[in-house]
C-alpha cells in the first residue's frame, strides 16, 4: 500500500541552470546535491511544504535521464511514492502480474531503497516506490 507521494523526479539539462527557478523563484528549501552513480544521474533536492521535488541531471550520454531529455526534452520523469515495506510491495506487484524494471529494491538518493514500475504498464507515468532509510 502505497503512502503519501515522496517526491515528483523533473529531468533538467543541468542542476545549476535550474536551481535559481527552485530556490530563489519559487522559494524552495534546497537540500544539496547527490551523485547516484548506478543510475547515472546527480540529483537535487528541495523542500516544499511538505513535499519534495528531484531535479535529476545525467551524468553521461546513456544515463536513463539523456535518454530522456533527448526524446522528450527537459520536463517531468518520475513519480515516487512512499512504501513502509518495499520488498513486500515488489512482490504484490509481481503477484499481480505488473511490469517492473526493478525487481529487486536498488538504492536511490538519500539512502532510500528504491524500485521502478515500468511506464508501459503504468500508462506512461514512470513510477517509482520508495522506502525511506533503508540502504
Ligand atoms: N516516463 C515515461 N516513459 C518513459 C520514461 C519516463 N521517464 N523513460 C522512458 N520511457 C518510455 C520510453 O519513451 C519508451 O517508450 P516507447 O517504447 O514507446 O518508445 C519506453 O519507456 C522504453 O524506454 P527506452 O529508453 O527505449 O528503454 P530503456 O529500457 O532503455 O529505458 C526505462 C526505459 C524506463 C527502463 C529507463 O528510463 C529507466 O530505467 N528508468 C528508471 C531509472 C531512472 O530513471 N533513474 C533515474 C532516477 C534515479 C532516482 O530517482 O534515484
Amino acid at each position: 500500500k502505497t503512502k503519501k507521494i515522496s517526491h515528483v523526479g523533473i529531468a533538467v539539462k543541468s542542476l545549476e541552470a535550474a536551481l535559481p527557478l527552485y530556490r530563489d523563484v519559487l522559494g524552495m528549501e534546497f537540500e544539496g546535491t547527490e551523485e547516484v552513480a548506478e543510475q547515472k544521474v546527480r540529483v537535487a533536492f528541495f523542500i516544499s511544504g511538505e513535499s519534495r521535488i528531484e531535479l535529476l541531471e545525467a551524468t553521461s550520454d546513456d544515463s536513463p535521464v539523456a535518454k530522456f531529455i533527448e526524446k522528450n526534452g527537459e520536463g517531468v520523469h518520475h513519480l515516487a511514492y512512499e512504501v513502509d515495506d518495499l520488498s513486500a510491495a515488489i512482490a504484490a506487484l509481481q503477484g499481480q502480474g505488473v511490469r517492473l524494471i526493478d525487481t529487486e529494491p536498488r538504492r536511490g538518493a538519500h539512502g532510500t531503497s528504491i524500485a521502478f514500475l515500468h511506464p508501459k504498464a503504468t500508462g506512461g507515468v514512470l513510477t517509482e516506490l520508495c522506502q525511506p532509510g533503508k540502504h
